[in-house]
């Protein structure tokens, strides 16, 4: 295995790798020297106990996994990492976790530790995460943001709240390929987290795929072997779909709610679709109709699901993107979420109130999903925010109620809901009191209560 080592005098970050296809630049001029390393264990072997770990990737794209797994045989302990989340059992941070090395995560086993108590842990919203990241390597030691005002405990100002950057100690990056002078590519979408976490530690330790001729900004690089390259969640077009099916009667309400949610999306709108019905409704955006679909991992211009063997794990979701779409970082992606630039904004939910307050990242000692993009997703005012959802929960509870239960996602920022019984429009097959009884608050009937209208098939 070929790998090298750069060492760097101290906290000169130099190099940026931006776009696609392999264009970069380099930003200033640092000193460094260069040693190569054949083995992972060796290019992590400075990172001592007690230290801050920023380690890339967004769910499994993009994931330093031979530098986290070499973390693991070097047994350093009580390291503080900051990671965007790393979620598949045994895989990445997973590995630490299970042996107790690290305090912070989200996944599964990371779940099981904080619900008792085990783990130290501090959620953070993605698009702050990633803002808190940006701004830490851009030397900005606080900023506020709209994200999780009214919801997540902080300093306020205005609607506003206060947060701190964060800065590491060792950044673990993955990277497409470098070259002999250490300048790399990332790509398509597997720069997420990279992107930032590379300028805002104090030494970078660097894998990539392949090393190529004649770069800077890296202390470290180790040329990982036989990538295997993970799709958490692989989804591929079907025969048949966006066409209307509806064998079962579960499918029938949530092809009702789906074909309802189509009926948002306008020609030349931007959208984030949640996934789910969410992003099942975009089965249905007319062919004469062009919506660009953006994804927090940093893709405008998604495309449908890919063929069996169009599928790339560098695009997370294994969605395709269409010609001239753009790929960016996790921070530049939610600087357009935050920044009101995302027209319509569909997603689903646990509980919403009648003042369209938002739950949908944790259920109090049960589940903590984690909020992921979501309070970022609902913190522009300049956003719609339609929620997408079955009406009930499975046990029949209320998730349209007075007041929240469960901790916000965010404070009235629901625009409008769609579930299979009503809109602000009825289906013609229930009556006002049918929904009465459904709804945990009292609503007020339009004058305009009209049947609710569906997309045509
Ligand atoms: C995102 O972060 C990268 C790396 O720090 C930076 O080059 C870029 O300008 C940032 N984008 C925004 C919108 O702040
Ligand atoms: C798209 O095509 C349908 C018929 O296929 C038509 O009814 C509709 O008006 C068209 N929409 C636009 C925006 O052209
Ligand atoms: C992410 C990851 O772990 N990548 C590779 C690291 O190196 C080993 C072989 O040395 C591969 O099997 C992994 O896929």
């Amino acid at each position: 295995m070929a790998a090298l080592k750069f060492l760097s005098s101290g906290l000169q970050l130099c190099a940026s790798a931006h776009g696609s296809g392999g264009a970069w630049y380099k930003g200033c001029v640092c000193s460094f020297s260069t040693s190569f390393y054949t083995d992972p264990v060796e290019a992590v072997k400075d990172i001592a106990d007690g230290v801050t770990v920023l380690v890339g990737g967004f769910q499994l794209c993009g994931i330093p996994g031979n530098l986290t797994g070499a973390l693991l045989k070097t047994g350093v302990k009580g390291l503080t990492a900051v990671s965007n989340n790393a979620r598949v059992d045994y895989f990445g941070l997973d590995l630490l976790l299970s042996s107790n090395q690290i305090k912070l995560g989200e996944n599964e086993e990371f779940e099981r530790q904080y619900l008792s108590g085990k783990l130290e842990v501090e959620l953070t919203p993605q698009g702050t995460h990633a803002e808190t990241i940006r701004a830490g390597g851009a030397g900005v030691p606080a900023f506020y943001t709209p994200t999780g005002y009214g919801t997540l405990p902080r300093e306020v100002r205005e609607h506003f709240i206060l947060e701190e950057a964060i800065t590491g100690d060792f950044a673990l990056v993955k990277a497409w390929k470098a070259d002999q002078a250490g300048n790399v590519i990332f790509r398509k979408s597997a720069r997420n987290f990279n992107l930032p976490m590379w300028k805002a530690a104090e030494t970078m330790v660097v894998e990539v795929e392949e090393i190529v001729d004649i770069g800077i900004y890296v202390y470290c690089l180790i040329k990982g072997e036989k990538y295997e390259k993970r799709i958490e969640h692989l989804s591929i077009q079907k025969e048949g779909d966006g066409e209307a099916k509806s064998a079962k009667p579960g499918n029938d309400v949530r092809e009702r709610i789906i074909k309802r949610a189509a009926l948002e999306f306008e020609d030349g709108m931007y959208a984030n679709l949640g996934i789910g019905i969410s992003l099942l409704a975009s089965n249905f955006i007319s062919p004469n109709m062009t919506v660009h679909l953006q994804s927090e991992n940093g893709v405008l211009g998604l495309g449908l699901y890919p063929g069996q063997h169009e599928a790339d794990a560098d695009l997370i979701n294994a969605v395709t993107v269409l010609l001239g779409a753009s790929l960016f970082s996790s921070n530049e992606s939610f600087a357009m979420i935050r920044g009101g630039h995302v027209d319509l904004i569909m997603l689903g939910a646990m509980q919403i109130s009648k003042y369209g307050d938002l739950a949908n990242w944790m259920i109090h000692g049960k589940i903590v999903k984690g909020m992921g993009g979501a309070m970022d997703l609902v913190s522009s005012a300049k956003s719609k925010v339609v929620v997408t959802m079955k009406h009930s929960t499975k046990g029949n509870a209320h998730k349209i109620m007075e007041k929240c239960t469960l901790p916000l996602t965010g404070k009235q920022c629901v625009n409008r809901i769609i579930t299979e019984k009503a809109m602000s429009d009825l289906w013609e097959d229930l009556t006002v009191d049918d929904i009465q009884k459904g709804t945990g608050c009292d609503f007020a009937v339009s004058p305009k209560l009209m049947p609710m209208q569906q997309i045509a098939n």
